[in-house]
Order: structure tokens, then C-alpha cells, then sequence
């Protein structure tokens, strides 16, 4: 009975299906390219993949806009093919976890060609449509996540449709009894496909508060979010879809994209007892740097010390009550070693192989031993830095090309839009996979749909999985690590206190066995006291693995603790990262 489900003590990887491998010459990744790399996942460890949707879609969003939900999107192959993924997953241990976008579809989706044609066509209420408000304008004054109107008017029938996202991207209409089967009927068509689970896409914003009010006018964005994230039915429709749909396929995971929750509300999620969702992802950690009003820059004053804050929060609040999975990227952010670790864009500084590999090693270490489950994104476990595109026209994301337009239009340097689109646009993570150093990094024998990274090219998985020390070895023995003890899956946590907001230092605790994590954030060797109660932590001496900038030349002491006449002060190089075993 100590036996953990593999969601909790494996490790998640995300794989992002146009940019992870084409096979076939079009630029595109596809399922022949997946095919040819299940042998790679099976080597990095992991448990499960998570694949982007890969469904028929007009692909105004990368597929997150549906048009037909039992149809493999043609650039990606065909559905012998998906089957085929599964199987050969399944010969390897790695389950595999499809997207399910179903807060909205596409507006090509027959559903909803049917739904604007008359107020009384059977798939009307299958979205959400309103008649203008008072003044004549929009139903309400609730703005997208494209930062646009969240209502487009259809003059078939004269009303709004509302799509929280793009306008491409109508939302479904829960209150709809006869779209809820509709949805249930398509999950039960790839459970039995064999399929192991589902990321859920925004599932926390399908349930509207049914008086659509307005929302103050200088609410922070995405304006009205308040009346649509955990909205009033939430719990009780996940309750129903679970019923229906993964409740009956025992050992399904279904892990949940919930932005903006409280830790209540996580409990009630995925309380097992509860049987909405086994876990949700933690959307915290992703948002370092961001959350100070601009969307378009990084604050200059950040610094980990919320990184600190929130895992503290989530460990004490949800950790043994609920479950969740933790990131530090994905496609919807930027990558963190180029943008806020490593070498980063404003500070070139030559030598940025050194610092990109120990800061993403810095990150892996910290990922895997925290709790909660890790989730890697590909491309992360090579230390691929943020893709640093030199024009505009190499970036593809509708919301990012409209906002190069907004900004420079705004009066804004084109070198410093370009600044800004580098430090926030998804696209950054978006970039082709480096499978090789050779020519489009083996990623495809055709034009890549978005350009590669124009940097970074030694960041490669051939190079890499023959180099001991590359970080894609490190990472390796990370999940490595997390199989082979309960710590990192059960442990409590104890923050050792620093003073330092860079450094951290944490203690992963069961009642068998302790582990210290150390990791440094920053591209400075640092060094603060550790306070005497403390000071035991010096005698440790089981290393069971490490990082550092520097660490293939040997030149470098990478003995963090030294003992002084008072106590002990602790010592870290620049990004570096240690897990010990403790006495
Ligand atoms: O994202 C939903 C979401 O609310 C956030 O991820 C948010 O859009 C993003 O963090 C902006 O900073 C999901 C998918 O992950 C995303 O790719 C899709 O565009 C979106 O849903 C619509 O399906």
C-alpha cells in the first residue's frame, strides 16, 4: 500500500506536436515523428506524455481550436497512426495523455456552423449567444484573452457569440444538456482507444455566471474572468463528466488547466473523494517575473523569492489533500534559461553554453525535488534556450504579431518591441526541437513552420545523450532519482531559511530517509550564514547529485558549507544546484 500511482512519483513530459518532429518534409511535426522518438522518452524516464491536441482544426491556435473532434488533423497524420503511438508507447511503460479542449471549438466546428444559422436550429444553445446590451453594444464589456472584445457579433441572427479566447474560438455552452452528451460521447470514443488520461484545456472557466454582469472597468486582464473561472455549476459539472466518461475507465489521469484558483479550491478539485480531476496544474511558478501589469515586459525587480512563497503555500495547503503538477515551462511562456536565467538577452556576455547549462540544471534539480508532480516540456531536459528571433515576421502567435502592431504603433523602437515580444511571446518555447547540431537541427528536411531558435544549436539531444554531464543526462538521473526513493514523491518539506532571496535550501523528509536540496538562482556565486541551529547540515557528505557553472573544469570548489568560528555560512557558484543524502 506504499505504492504510489505513477502520476505522483513518475515524471510528466509535455510534448508539443508542430514543433517536436516532422517526418515527412512539411515543416510540421506529425505522429511519424513521434513514432521515431518514443526510444528517446523511453530513455529520458519519463511515465507519461502529454500531446498537444492534435484533432482536425483550423489551426488559428495550434489545434487548441477544434473543427472536428474524431479526426486527426491532416499535417499530423492519420488516426492508424495515433493508434499506433499508443501501442508503441505502450511496449515502452509511457502512457499516453491527450488534450481535451472543450471550453470552446472551433467557429468551424459543425456544431457551431449550425448554431449561427437561426435562433431555433437543435445547436443553438450549443454555444453561448446573447442579444446587445442596453446601449446597443456587446452584452457586457468582459474582454478576451487577446485582449479584444470577448463577444463578436454574427449578423445572420443579430446577436453575440462569446468566445473568451479568440474569436475563432467560440465557447461551449454547459448549461446545454444535449452538447454535455455530445462531449461525453467523443471522450468514451478515445477511452476506448486506449488513450491513458487527458490534460484538461481551461476547464475551470467552462461553468459562466449566468448573469453575464459587467466587470469594473479597470479589472485586471483578462477583463470578467471573475464571473467565468470556478464559475457557479464548476464542481458539480466535473462531478457529471467524470461520471460519465473517465469514472468508468479506471487508471485514467486526468489532469486539469486551472489558472487563477485558491488553494481551496485546488482541494476541491482533485480531492480523490471529490472525483472531479486527479490533479491540476500549478499555473504559479510559470508566471516569475510577470505579475506586475505589463504583459509585454519582465519586471526588472524580480527575483526566486516567489518561487519560495508559493511552494510553501501549495505544500501546506493542498499536499496530501488534493495533487498537482508543477512546471517551470510550457507552451503558453517563454522559456526561463534565456529570458529570466542564464545567459539572458539584455546582458550578452559570451560564454552562454556554460551559463544556459547550469541554470537549466539548476531548474531540473529544483523541478524534480520539490513536491508535486514534475512536468517537463520539451526541449526543456536539453537546456534549449528562449528562442531569440531578430524580426517579427519570425513569430506565428496571433496575439503576439497583433501586439508587435499595437506597440510599435504606440510609438514604441522597433529594437525594443522586439525586446518585449523576446521576454513574453509563447513563441520563444515554440521553436523546433534540436535534435542534432546538423542542418534544421534533424527536425525536419523542409522549411520548419516557425524558425528555428537562431541560437542555442548546442542544446541538442544527439550531442547530448552521449555527454555525461549534458543537462539532458542530468535530467535522466533525476526521474532516475524519483524512482528510486519515496522522498521526493512523499516527503515533507522544511525550507531552511536564508537570507539570501536567490539561494534555497530545503529538506525533503520521510520517516526513512532526508534529503537536502541547494540550489542557486542566480549567475553570482553567493554566500550568507546559516543560522547555528542549523549548522549540522555541514556534516553532509552523501552527494547524490550535482550541478554547477564550471563544473567540467574541475578548477572550481563546489563544497557548499564552510564552518566558521560563529557557525557555518553556506557557499553556492554561480547556478549551482546539489541533492544530499542526510546522515
Ligand atoms: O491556455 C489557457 C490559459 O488560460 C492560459 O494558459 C493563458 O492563455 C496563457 O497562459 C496566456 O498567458 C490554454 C492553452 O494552453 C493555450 O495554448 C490555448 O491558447 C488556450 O488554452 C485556448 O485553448
Amino acid at each position: 500500500d506504499q505504492e504510489e500511482a505513477y502520476w505522483k512519483e513518475g515524471v510528466l513530459y509535455q510534448l508539443y506536436p508542430p514543433s517536436f518532429k516532422d517526418s515527412d518534409g512539411d515543416g510540421w511535426g506529425d505522429i511519424g515523428g513521434m513514432l521515431e522518438k518514443v526510444d528517446y522518452l523511453a530513455e529520458l524516464g519519463v511515465s507519461a506524455v502529454w500531446i498537444g491536441p492534435v484533432c482536425d482544426s483550423p489551426m488559428e491556435d495550434n489545434g487548441y481550436d477544434i473543427r472536428d473532434y474524431y479526426k486527426i488533423h491532416e499535417a499530423y497524420g492519420t488516426m492508424e497512426q495515433m493508434e499506433e503511438l499508443i501501442a508503441k508507447l505502450h511496449e515502452r511503460g509511457i502512457k499516453l495523455i491527450m488534450d481535451l479542449v472543450i471550453n470552446h471549438t472551433s467557429d468551424e466546428h459543425e456544431w457551431f456552423e449550425q448554431s449561427r444559422l437561426s435562433k431555433d436550429n437543435p445547436y443553438r444553445d450549443y454555444y453561448i449567444w446573447r442579444p446587445a446590451g442596453e446601449d446597443g453594444g456587446p452584452p457586457n464589456n468582459w474582454r478576451s484573452f487577446s485582449e479584444e472584445l470577448a463577444w463578436e457579433f454574427d449578423e445572420r441572427t443579430g446577436e453575440y457569440y462569446l468566445h473568451i479566447f479568440d474569436k475563432k474560438q467560440p465557447d461551449l455552452n454547459w448549461e446545454s444538456e444535449a452538447m454535455r452528451r455530445d462531449i461525453y460521447r467523443m471522450i468514451t470514443f478515445w477511452l476506448d482507444k486506449g488513450v491513458d488520461g487527458f490534460r484538461l484545456d481551461a476547464i475551470n472557466m467552462i461553468s459562466k455566471d449566468p448573469a453575464f454582469p459587467n466587470a469594473p472597468e479597470d479589472a485586471r486582464h483578462p477583463r470578467g474572468q471573475q464571473f467565468y473561472k470556478n464559475g457557479p455549476r464548476i464542481h458539480e459539472l466535473l462531478r457529471e463528466l467524470h461520471d460519465e466518461t473517465f469514472g468508468r475507465y479506471p487508471g485514467t489521469l486526468t489532469l486539469g488547466e486551472a489558472p487563477t484558483v485558491t488553494m481551496e479550491e485546488v482541494v476541491r478539485y482533485t480531492a480523490p473523494e471529490r472525483k472531479e480531476m486527479d490533479m491540476v496544474l500549478q499555473m504559479e511558478l510559470i508566471r516569475l517575473g510577470k505579475d506586475f501589469g505589463d504583459p509585454w515586459k519582465i519586471d526588472p525587480d524580480w527575483t526566486p523569492a516567489m518561487l519560495k512563497e508559493s511552494i510553501v503555500r501549495w505544500h501546506k495547503e493542498v499536499f496530501g489533500r488534493g495533487s498537482y503538477a508543477l512546471y517551470l515551462n510550457t507552451h503558453d511562456h517563454p522559456r526561463m534559461v534565456g529570458t529570466l536565467f542564464g545567459q539572458r538577452l539584455d546582458r550578452q556576455k559570451g560564454n552562454s553554453k556554460g551559463l544556459n547549462e547550469a541554470a537549466a540544471k539548476a531548474i531540473g534539480t529544483f523541478l524534480h525535488t520539490l513536491p508535486g508532480t514534475p512536468l517537463v516540456y520539451q526541449g526543456e531536459e536539453l537546456g534549449m534556450p528562449n528562442a531569440n528571433y531578430r524580426s517579427p515576421n519570425d513569430y506565428r502567435d496571433k496575439a503576439t504579431v497583433a501586439a508587435y502592431k499595437r506597440l510599435t504603433g504606440k510609438g514604441e523602437s522597433h529594437d525594443d518591441v522586439l525586446a518585449s515580444l523576446h521576454a513574453r511571446s509563447r513563441d520563444g518555447a515554440r521553436s523546433p526541437m534540436h535534435w542534432t547540431r546538423g542542418e534544421q537541427a534533424g527536425f525536419t528536411t523542409g522549411t520548419p513552420w516557425i524558425p528555428l531558435n537562431p541560437e542555442g544549436r548546442e542544446a541538442n539531444a544527439e550531442d547530448e545523450q552521449n555527454d555525461p554531464l549534458s543537462v539532458f543526462n542530468h535530467y535522466r538521473r533525476l526521474i532516475e532519482l524519483r524512482k528510486q526513493s519515496p522522498v521526493p514523491t512523499r516527503g515533507d518539506l522544511i525550507m531552511v531559511p536564508l537570507e539570501d532571496e536567490w539561494m534555497f535550501a530545503y529538506i525533503r523528509e520521510t520517516e526513512d530517509e532526508r534529503w537536502l536540496v541547494l540550489v542557486n538562482f542566480s549567475e553570482q556565486a553567493r554566500e550568507c550564514n546559516i543560522n547555528a541551529e542549523w549548522a549540522y547540515l555541514a556534516k553532509t557528505e552523501e552527494l547524490l547529485l550535482g550541478s554547477w557553472v564550471g563544473e567540467r573544469s574541475d578548477l572550481l570548489d563546489d563544497r557548499p558549507f564552510r564552518l566558521t568560528e560563529k557557525g557555518c555560512r553556506l557557499h553556492l557558484l554561480p547556478y549551482q544546484s546539489a541533492v544530499y543524502r542526510l546522515p
